[in-house]
């Protein structure tokens, strides 16, 4: 009798057991769910400013780009917002309203790393993307007095468009604002058929990285005028005309690749400017708006639509991931739980996790809140320190 009393009390204890467990699940489930609604709205992106973002070859004349825009800007009483992303820039023509080099200091950063001058940028780029957040809201305060925000790059161009903090920043832009890119060109150094060729290579592959609309601008027309670029790029049989007297290698591909490239150049928007003269600024900033509308049509409903997949899979990972779970604790009876750390010295582990949870039922799980607690102050005092040094 003792027997039947027993083990009824305790089937009852495990029946409520599993309704408590299927309850807190489907919370979980729910709570999931309604988090990552609120992630998908894109309420927050805004039509106003532009993002421009300068790219382009070492020397090809962003910086001095950059400020002969600055200049228009100001003269046609247009509201731009400028940001200087190279850390390793000695003096800039124009003063940035936000500055990399307030934020990280890039020969500290060399010496504390222990690196060569790119190791040097590139770690100061990575360190000042953790920070692009409150970036991204200094410039959302702003956005209804602001036209346009104009960014520009670290001189070597690999350094922002093909590493990861180059991709968060101008994924952090592009998911807020407009953003679009002008890729500069130096025209007098182009003027050779393999060059021309590898630019407009370069030029494509950031279209493809970044998939965001791109504006060539042809620098430096003072020097050289960019016509017979575009002749190149009309017209490829004028281009072959042109490598035909180069029998090299990198000649005959150039040909077949022109061919490949003619579809690029169709969607591609180019503009002669001189940083030095001013020639070609109103042209830019058509091309500009064009572009930006451009965004608003194909780039943001592509972005959203990425998004939106990709939050998919995410609800789907998390539904699968939260099945398991629930087989996983009812297998288990809410007797034991295994913790799968996949760590080597999992035994070990799991004994330091069983010593913390006894430490926890000893009632000291107070003691080691207060810790955590502290140590977040700690966190947020630091970052409030750097989120000061920014000079907006
Ligand atoms: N003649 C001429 N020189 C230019 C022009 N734009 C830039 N430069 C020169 O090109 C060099 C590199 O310019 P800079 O802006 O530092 O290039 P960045 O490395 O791309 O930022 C400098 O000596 C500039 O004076 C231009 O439109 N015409
Ligand atoms: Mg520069």
């Amino acid at each position: 009798m003792q027997m039947d009393s027993k083990d009824s009390s305790n089937i009852q204890a495990k029946d409520k057991e599993k309704k408590d467990l299927n309850e807190s699940m489907n919370k979980l489930h729910i709570e999931g769910a309604s988090s990552e609604q609120a992630g998908t709205s894109t309420t927050n992106f805004k039509r106003k400013p532009v993002i421009i973002i300068v790219v382009g070859m070492a020397g090809s004349g962003k910086t001095t780009f950059l400020h002969r825009l600055v200049c228009h800007t100001q003269a046609s009483n247009i509201r731009g917002y400028v940001m200087n992303l190279d850390p390793a820039v000695m003096t800039l023509p124009f003063s940035a309203n936000i500055d990399i080099r307030d934020t990280v200091k890039y020969k500290e950063v060399m010496k504390q790393f222990n690196l060569g001058p790119n190791g040097g940028i590139l770690t100061s780029l990575n360190l000042f993307a953790t920070k692009f957040d409150e970036v991204i809201s200094v410039i959302e305060r702003r956005a209804d007095q602001l036209d346009y925000v104009l960014v520009d790059t670290p001189g070597q161009i690999e350094i922002f468009t093909w590493s990861a903090s180059g991709a968060i920043i101008t994924e952090a832009f592009a998911s807020t604002f407009p953003t679009v890119i002008a890729y500069v060109v130096d025209t007098p150094r182009s003027s050779s058929p393999v060059t021309f060729m590898s630019n407009m290579l370069y030029a494509c592959s950031i279209l493809y990285k970044t998939r965001l609309p791109v504006v060539l601008a042809f620098n430096k027309t003072d020097v050289a005028k960019h016509q017979f670029a575009l002749e190149w790029m009309e017209d490829f049989e004028a281009f072959q005309a042109a490598v035909s007297s180069d029998e090299s290698y990198t000649s005959t591909l150039s040909q077949s690749l022109c061919l490949v490239l003619d579809e690029f150049y169709k969607n591609l928007r180019t503009v002669g400017v001189s940083a030095v003269t001013g020639a070609g600024m109103e042209e830019f900033f058509k091309a500009i708006d064009a572009i930006a509308e451009e965004y608003m049509e194909n780039y943001k409903a592509d972005l959203d639509k990425r998004r939106a997949e990709k939050q998919c899979l995410e609800e789907e990972r998390r539904k699968e991931n939260m099945d398991k779970l629930r087989k996983d604790m009812e297998k288990s009876r809410g007797e034991t739980v295994v913790l799968n750390t996949g760590l080597k010295d999992k035994k070990d582990h799991n004994k330091t996790v069983m010593d913390e949870e006894d430490k926890e039922i000893e009632g000291e799980d107070d003691d080691d809140y207060e810790e955590f607690t502290e140590e977040e102050d700690v966190i947020d005092e630091d970052e409030d320190e750097e989120v000061a040094r920014f000079s907006f």
